[in-house]
């Protein structure tokens, strides 16, 4: 493969944008080398500009989870946009978007949509604050919830002081009304309610973590936490912008029969467009302008266009046996991978729940940001590259979660199995 015309691109973005991408993540520092410039996809491929193709299980950090350039989603986005992008007013698509999120997912009697998970979380974070007139909130070492100033926070120095920042910019009077706890690890939760009696609004976790690679909640956990929070007059917020509609048709939420006070939303429910959402109770609800003091807003939410890709792709996934397929497939490539994986004696772990998956090289298992953080990253680097020059896209990071969509089919499988088993050879 050559990539001579993304090198020369990204030549280019760097004199114009930090990085030369527009998320930090998309730069390939986790894996070395230039991100290729995709020039289009279709289905479970992508090609760059240089005319490789690749199959992909990035699709797009978790939205495009029926491939690229489906029919339907094309088809909405052209017959709304004869009629106009945007008007700053209410139209039938935000209502009809808004009915199958409440009709999908079990805690969520309303909803307002925003443009990104960031946003997404950020709000529900304001929310609970106004609801519960508390301040703190906690959240999870390895969970990710977007870039809002008071969750760029890692644990403090010891088990029950206070966050402080990951990122400049940040102030610690920020920070320090967050309080990081360990996923799977209730004690490390209850020790931050006995120290701050009445004092904690929240807590926030991904139901399935994504971000620290994929780790399952164990068992019991997420019962934990609605118990302790129930217990504590706080709020349980089930950040669920990746598992949302990716784990099953009910979310997370669903799958695990918890019963969350807010659900935040985003990726699948945009079908590729900038769509976040974040949704709960009426009595919860009702704190947001216009109705109650919470205020939040948007030049963009509820966007026509972005709205109906979504709808889209919702109505494809309400078919029959869509999550089905999506299981067997992700299960058929899990599988293969351990197998090759075992093959070349190869230390790894693979973790999946639905069509979300991440393969750690790392004897395993991997049960929280500590685990996961023992990779052996360089190596993941190696096989990401040796995997991409057979055509095959992964997540540029150790850390993420990798998509199986409703376009791949058994026969993308199983090649892909049949190229990790000659790149993990090569790499032995
Ligand atoms: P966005 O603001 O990127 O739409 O969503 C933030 C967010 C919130 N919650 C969860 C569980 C998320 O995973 C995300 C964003 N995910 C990352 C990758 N895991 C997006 C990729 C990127 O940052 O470029």
């Amino acid at each position: 493969m050559q990539f001579r015309k993304s090198e020369a691109l990204f030549a280019e973005a760097q004199k114009y944008i930090p990085g030369g991408v527009n998320s930090p993540v998309r730069s390939f520092k986790a894996v070395g080398g230039t991100p290729p410039f995709i020039a289009r996809g279709q289905g479970a491929r992508v090609w760059d500009v240089d005319g490789n193709e690749y199959i992909d299980y990035l699709g797009s950090w978790g939205p495009l989870v029926l491939g690229h350039s489906h029919p339907a989603v094309i088809e909405a986005l052209k017959k709304t946009a004869e009629h106009g992008t945007s008007f700053g007013a209410p139209v039938e698509q935000e209502v009809e978007l808004a009915k199958m999120i409440c009709g999908s997912l079990p805690s969520v009697e309303m909803v307002r949509l925003v443009n990104s998970g960031t946003e997404a979380c950020m709000s529900a974070i304001r929310l609970a604050r106004a609801f519960t007139g508390r301040d703190k909130i906690i959240k999870f070492a390895g969970c990710y919830h977007g870039h809002a100033d008071g969750l760029l926070v890692k644990a403090g120095s010891g088990a029950l002081t206070y966050g402080i920042p990951t990122s400049a910019g940040v102030p610690e009077s920020y920070a320090s009304e967050t309080l990081v706890a360990d996923y799977n690890d209730v004690g490390s939760v209850e020790k931050f309610f006995e120290a701050n009696p009445g004092g904690i609004a929240a807590i926030i976790i991904e139901p399935v973590a994504g971000n620290m690679g994929v780790v399952p909640p164990a068992q019991g956990f997420l019962e934990s936490l609605r118990k302790i929070t129930q217990e504590n007059g706080a709020l349980l917020l089930f950040d669920e912008v990746i598992t949302g509609f990716r784990v099953g048709p009910n979310g997370a939420q669903g799958l695990y029969g918890i019963t969350p006070d807010i659900t935040t939303m985003g990726k699948i429910i945009g079908g590729g467009l900038p769509v976040g959402a974040y949704g709960g109770s009426k009595d919860v609800m009702e704190m947001v302008a216009p109705l109650g003091p919470m205020y939040q807003a948007g030049t963009l939410s509820g966007n026509p266009l972005a709205v109906s890709a979504g709808i889209a792709t919702l109505k494809e996934l309400q078919k029959p046996g869509t999550f089905e397929r999506l299981e067997r497939l992700a299960q058929r490539l899990t599988d293969g991978l351990a197998k090759a994986f075992q093959k070349v004696e190869m230390p790894s772990t693979i973790n999946r729940v639905g069509s979300m998956f991440t393969g750690f090289f790392n004897p395993g298992p991997v049960t929280g940001l500590a685990h996961a953080e023992a990779s052996d990253t360089e190596m993941y680097g190696r096989y990401f590259h040796a995997m991409q020059e057979r055509g095959v896209y992964i997540a540029p990071s150790q850390f993420e979660a990798g998509f199986v969509s409703t376009a791949h089919t058994e026969a993308d499988i199983d090649a892909t199995i049949d190229k990790a088993s000659e790149a993990l050879r090569k790499l032995r």
